[in-house]
């Protein structure tokens, strides 16, 4: 077995200690340990020492008493005065005649002292030889210290414990009382055999320097110096330090709000509302001021079509406000039901699930098809609610280049897995491109894997007819989860999955979003399925969007800004985020919104300009609006 040593340091500065320190440790981890101790003697807040001594003494395995550490436990306390009545509450339930007495003691007359005061608890004498000193408890470390990663810094709880068990287990001590002398750290406790090391986590108020330690002795004052000599002299090694579980430094409730928030301003990136006073459409209306929308994801203007306002104002009457439960329990109505049939439909698929957004469909989705032994295949361009959705799922989550199919084969052989899913945006929503449908879905299936395709942005959007991406890519591939939003294009609210019957039966009983949320209100149902109906019976505005496209890239161009999109998502380029914010606005004070898009939407210092293009919008328009965009991105530096 190896040679235990006991090694200690000492450092003062002109004679003054600045700090010390000593462990018990096998011979093999003294050179590491004297470096260790070295550095945090010349790293000392206190200030640079002038004289270092380190030594390093043999002890034999029989002098060694091997003491288990004291159980620990926290006591929150809200102020100095709270914990402090807890001090004092201990004290009496150890039989401490006077427990405010004593408590005062330590309050008043340790400062100073290097080591302890040794207080006869009955006739509230002080018993230590040296009064100016103090009784030192020395020569004890953790069992395990040279095991565990050291720190060049002083661990206030590590070395705590090590020193109130060896001094609870000091012959006629009847426990310890302490409070740290760190101006920064109002910690102490209250350690005996009988209670454990209970932590007070406030003493005293922060930036006091008070602090010191009690010991506290009952029995006859001729056996003082025995305990003494125990304490001083008796090599103690404490076995099994329970590790601190909780943060040492206790914040203020408020200070993660708080700080976020200032940071949030300080980098540009605090955002608030702009609060609409009219429908939402090509024009809207701000503080009495007519806008031009170029924001909105009512791609196809219908959320303010009169046959699905009609729809959903009838359906109110009709079927009242609101659905009254959960889907499995009484919030299924005709609606939601003649709501997934025709979305089915639309899509081509088996059936269809509805979900109160898309964020849910996604979150509950996901989290459901994939568990902690699965691997998910994520493009990193999507969107938050499938990052989301993901994580959830506690599956491995592999994020592969955006849109590069070749990088999403390398992954997936850099992964193996017995099951997994392959899920990506339909249209980006940042960036407005179009995924590789056809080789993610040729990919996913020579893997043996699950494809789902979110398409938020891509359903009345895609296609000759608004069916989406599927159409897109004329129906030459499928996915094998296809999940929309009803909130977009759709003009109302909600999100949905279709696929295969046992695939939705699945959803429907596993998705957690699903099951546990109250359903689409009826208002909501009628609308979204209005406005999927208009859309089968109206193909023309999809192509009156899709020829808004043309024009409005074709206008940038002319005016000089590489613009070129297949969906009504234009992004324009401009990198600093406190820029991309200055030119949002000067073309807001113009009439014209159109968002600042920034970090944590996109990646820090890529913010953009986001235009989205409605059906609706008048070709006068989008050409006016590309000169006001080329001018502020000429013009504001
Ligand atoms: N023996 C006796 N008394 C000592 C010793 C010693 N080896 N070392 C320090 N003292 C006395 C001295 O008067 C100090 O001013 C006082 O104790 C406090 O010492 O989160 O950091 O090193 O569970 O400041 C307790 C809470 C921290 C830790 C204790 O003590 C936790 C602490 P400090
Ligand atoms: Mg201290």
């Amino acid at each position: 077995m190896d040679k235990l040593f006991s090694i200690k340091m000492r450092a003062s500065a002109a004679g003054k200690h600045v700090s010390g320190a000593e462990k018990i440790v096998p011979e093999s981890a003294l050179p590491a340990c004297s470096d260790a101790l070295l550095k945090r003697a010349l790293l000392h807040a206190k200030g640079k020492p002038d004289f270092v001594n380190v030594k390093c003494e043999e002890v034999a395995p029989e002098e060694i008493l091997r003491l288990k550490s004291l159980p620990v436990s926290t006591l929150p306390a809200a102020s100095p005065e709270e914990g402090l009545a807890s001090m004092e509450t201990l004290l009496r339930d150890l039989g401490v005649p006077d427990p405010h007495a004593v408590v005062r003691v330590l309050l008043e007359f340790c400062q100073g002292m290097r080591g302890a005061i040794l207080l006869d608890v009955d006739s509230m004498e002080r018993l230590e030889p040296d009064q100016a000193r103090g009784v030192r408890a020395t020569r004890m470390d953790d069992a395990q210290s040279a095991a565990k990663p050291f720190s060049t810094l002083k661990n206030h709880y590590a070395e705590a414990i090590v020193l109130a068990t060896k001094v609870a287990h000091a012959p006629r001590i009847l426990g310890e009382i302490c409070i740290s002398d760190d101006p920064d750290y109002a910690t102490g406790y209250v350690a005996s055999k009988r209670f454990g090391y209970v932590r007070i986590e406030r003493l005293k108020p922060m930036g006091s320097p008070l602090g010191g330690r009690v010991f506290l002795y009952r029995g006859p004052k001729e056996l003082v110096s025995e305990t003494v000599e125990f304490l001083e002299k008796r090599h103690v090694l404490v076995e099994d330090v329970p590790e601190l579980r909780r943060p040492l430094v206790r914040k203020s409730k408020w200070s993660r709000i708080e700080s976020t928030l200032a940071e949030l301003k300080e980098k540009n990136l605090h955002r608030s509302e702009i609060v609409l006073e009219s429908a939402q459409s090509a024009h809207v209306v701000h503080q009495g001021r007519s806008l031009l929308m170029l924001a909105s994801n009512d791609y196809l203007d219908l959320a303010n079509e009169p046959c699905v306002r009609r729809a959903a104002a009838d359906a109110a009457l009709a079927f009242g406000s609101g659905s009254g439960g959960s889907r499995l329990t009484t919030g299924t109505l005709t609606l939601h039901r003649d709501l997934e049939r025709l979305l089915a439909d639309f899509k081509g698929a088996d059936d269809a699930i509805v979900f109160d957004t898309g964020y849910m469909a996604n979150v509950g989705t996901v989290s459901a098809v994939v568990g902690p032994d699965d691997v998910v295949f994520s493009d990193e361009l999507n969107h938050a609610s499938i990052i989301d959705g993901c994580r959830l799922s506690k599956a491995k989550i592999v994020v592969y280049r955006h849109n590069d199919m070749d990088d999403l084969e390398r992954k997936i052989r850099e992964n193996p897995c017995g099951s997994g899913l392959v899920v990506s945006d339909a249209v980006f929503s940042m960036d407005g491109d179009v995924v590789d449908l056809p080789r993610l879905v040729e990919t996913a299936n020579r893997h043996g894997l699950l494809s789902m395709i979110d398409e938020a942005h891509a359903s009345g959007v895609l296609g000759a007819a608004g069916r989406g991406v599927v159409e897109h890519f004329g129906e030459t591939c499928r996915p094998d989860i296809l999940m929309g939003t009803l909130s977009k294009a759709f003009g109302s609210s909600g999100g949905f999955v279709c696929g295969s019957d046992p695939l939705v039966d699945f959803l429907r009983n596993k998705a957690r979003s699903y099951i546990f949320s109250t359903s689409l209100s009826p208002a909501d149902l009628a609308a979204a399925a209005a406005a999927v109906r208009f859309v089968m019976e109206h193909p023309e505005r999809v192509r009156s969007l899709q020829r808004a496209v043309r024009v409005f890239c074709d206008a940038l161009r002319v005016n000089g800004i590489d613009a070129r999109s297949e969906t009504p998502i234009i992004p324009i380029h401009v990198g600093d985020e406190a820029r991309a914010v200055r030119i949002s606005q000067r073309l807001f004070d113009q009439g014209i919104l159109i968002n600042a898009i920034r970090y944590p939407t996109v990646a820090k210092g890529s913010a953009r300009l986001r235009a989205a293009l409605m059906a609706t919008h008048v070709d006068d328009d989008l050409r006016d609006a590309a000169r006001a965009v080329a001018d502020a991105l000429s013009e504001i530096p």
